[in-house]
């Protein structure tokens, strides 16, 4: 068995009911990037993503679209699947909640809860939205002038009336305030985390935890009048992954608990209170941290269907590059907070800092050693002050890198390969490699070497956010693919001087305003 500390890490899985957006990319590149990552940083990595297909507003979907649950699922559940292969993600399974394992550890579970006597039969009486599949309290809601009731979400509730079994969540409050302050990180950014912690003191009510007035669902073991809420069956499916019910041995052994569920601010109350309570209820650990992001508009507005503005991702990355909107979402928005798509800010990062910045930097040098190296790695002389200032701090970028990619603070991480990006452009205006090509050569080959040594840990340490652009740029610098990890950051894959290079091409192109309808 491998001796590799491993990394667990999860998307949300997204309700079938809709075609994929750009909020579901968003939250699976933040999951792609970390595990790509961990990757080369020596992690044995699991990465998750799948979707969600029970439950009332799935069927509701399937009904409007005139198929029966099963073939609507299939369909819809192979859209998020092509978007993450056209994304070019990296998950190492997709699960899909209709599977027989899946189903198989729901019922384990909820076994489990049942045996440890957390769970009674009684009768639900209140208000549900079917959008959020969330049951709400009176006293969370809004009442809209034509006397319909709205959640805080904004969805429209429905009164619900059936028998159904409870889950005591109101016993487990105490011990998840008492996990979240042995934890200090298991709920970030810290603001959401203050938030559930007051939720929480404001005493928690059992949980209604299946449903009889439909039928698209798991089947509660032993009675099967009942259908496992879509929350609890949802939750599990962290578990079902590696292997649950079986947890002595296998990927449960290897991987849980996990190490980050990636979930948008909008589900963290599931995550944060439910999960965590269920877990410990079936003697299961929780997961190590809850990581809720922000929420996207599109230029200023919400992104809705209704209003006819939703992002496709597929569209984006065709006009503008798909590792330039990969960039432009980490890099825009501080990584929690919302944020605003907009097509101008798209340009100005594309432009500015991928075009210029980056590329400039890589095109320039890469053809200067291409004209006058003769399209070899320049031979390097004794080295300045000046060339181990910029080594130095190219080297010394993977300490830091990491530990902003550990708080999931994808834009510093950015930020702060970029500060030696520009250090890099600087270091070229000021030793002028053009002008040493007569003056001395052997100087400038120097020069020369130790920009393409800067770049080479540029693109290793940028392949997570940008996979396909970082691996052209790295076969352009003649660095071989086992040589990629962060293992050969330092000196120990340095640039070979002597070692043929292929021809040099930019890998980032500008955004014309002309090219936009051509
Ligand atoms: O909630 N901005 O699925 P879902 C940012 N099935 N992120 C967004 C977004 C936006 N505008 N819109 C969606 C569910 N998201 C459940 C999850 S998990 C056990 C079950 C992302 O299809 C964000 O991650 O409604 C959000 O939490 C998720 O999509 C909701 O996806």
């Amino acid at each position: 068995m491998s001796d590799k500390p491993t990394y667990y890490v999860t998307t949300p899985i997204y309700y079938v009911n809709d075609a994929p957006h750009i909020g579901h990319a968003y939250t699976t590149l933040a999951c792609d990037v970390l595990a790509r990552f961990k990757r080369l940083d020596g992690f044995d990595v699991r990465f998750l993503t799948g979707t969600d297909e029970h439950g009332q507003k799935v069927e509701k979907s399937a009904q409007a679209a005139g198929k029966d649950p099963q073939t609507f699922t299939d369909e819809v559940s192979q859209n998020f699947r092509d978007l993450a292969d056209f994304m070019n993600f990296s998950h190492d399974d997709f699960i899909r909640t209709t599977e027989d394992r899946h189903i198989k550890a729901c019922q384990a579970i909820w076994k489990k809860l049942e045996e440890a006597g957390d769970i009674y039969l009684d009768n639900y009486g209140g208000w549900y939205a079917v959008r959020d599949e969330a049951f709400y309290g009176e006293d969370e809601l809004t009442k809209t002038p034509d006397g319909k009731r709205i959640a805080p979400s904004g969805a429209e509730v429905e009164w619900v009336e059936e028998p159904s079994y409870f889950f005591k969540l109101s016993e487990w409050g105490d011990r998840l305030l008492a996990h979240y302050d042995a934890n200090p990180d298991f709920i970030l950014p810290e603001s959401r985390r203050n938030e559930v912690t007051s939720f929480v003191k404001g005493g928690l009510n059992d949980l209604s935890i299946s449903r009889t007035t439909f039928n698209w669902g798991v089947p509660v073991p032993g009675d099967d009048a009942h259908i496992m809420y879509v929350w609890l069956d949802a939750l599990t499916n962290y578990i079902t992954a590696v292997g649950y019910p079986e947890t002595e041995s296998g990927n449960y052994a290897k991987y849980w608990p996990a190490d980050l569920h990636m979930v948008g601010k909008d589900i963290l109350r599931f995550h944060a209170v439910y999960w965590p309570a269920f877990l410990m209820a079936a003697g299961l650990e929780p997961p190590k941290r809850i990581f809720a992001h922000g929420w996207w508009t599109n230029e200023g507005q919400k992104i809705s269907k209704s209003l006819g503005n939703v992002i496709d991702p597929i569209e984006l990355s065709n006009k503008y590059g798909l590792d330039q909107v990969r960039y432009f979402l980490l890099r825009e928005v501080p990584f929690g907070n919302d944020g605003d798509f907009s097509h101008t800010a798209m340009v100005n990062r594309m432009n500015g800092e991928l075009a210029n910045d980056f590329g400039n930097l890589a095109q320039r040098v890469l053809s200067m050693t291409a004209k006058n190296c003769d399209g070899k790695v320049p031979n390097p002389g004794e080295l300045s002050d000046d060339d181990n200032a910029l080594l130095g701090q190219a080297q010394g970028l993977l300490a830091a890198v990491r530990e902003h990619m550990d708080r999931q603070a994808f834009n510093h991480a950015l930020e702060t390969i970029w500060i030696v990006i520009r250090a890099a452009n600087a270091y070229v205006d000021h030793q002028a490699p053009w002008k040493l090509r007569k003056e001395d050569p052997a100087r400038m080959e120097t020069v020369l070497y130790v920009l393409a040594e800067t770049i080479r840990h540029l693109a290793i340490l940028c392949q997570p956010v940008m996979p396909g652009t970082m691996a052209k740029m790295l076969d352009q610098l003649g660095v071989p693919a086992d040589a990629r990890g962060f293992e050969a950051l330092g000196e120990a894959g340095a640039l070979k001087p002597g070692a043929e290079l292929p021809k040099p091409e930019g890998v980032f192109p500008r955004f014309v305003e002309e090219d936009a309808g051509a």
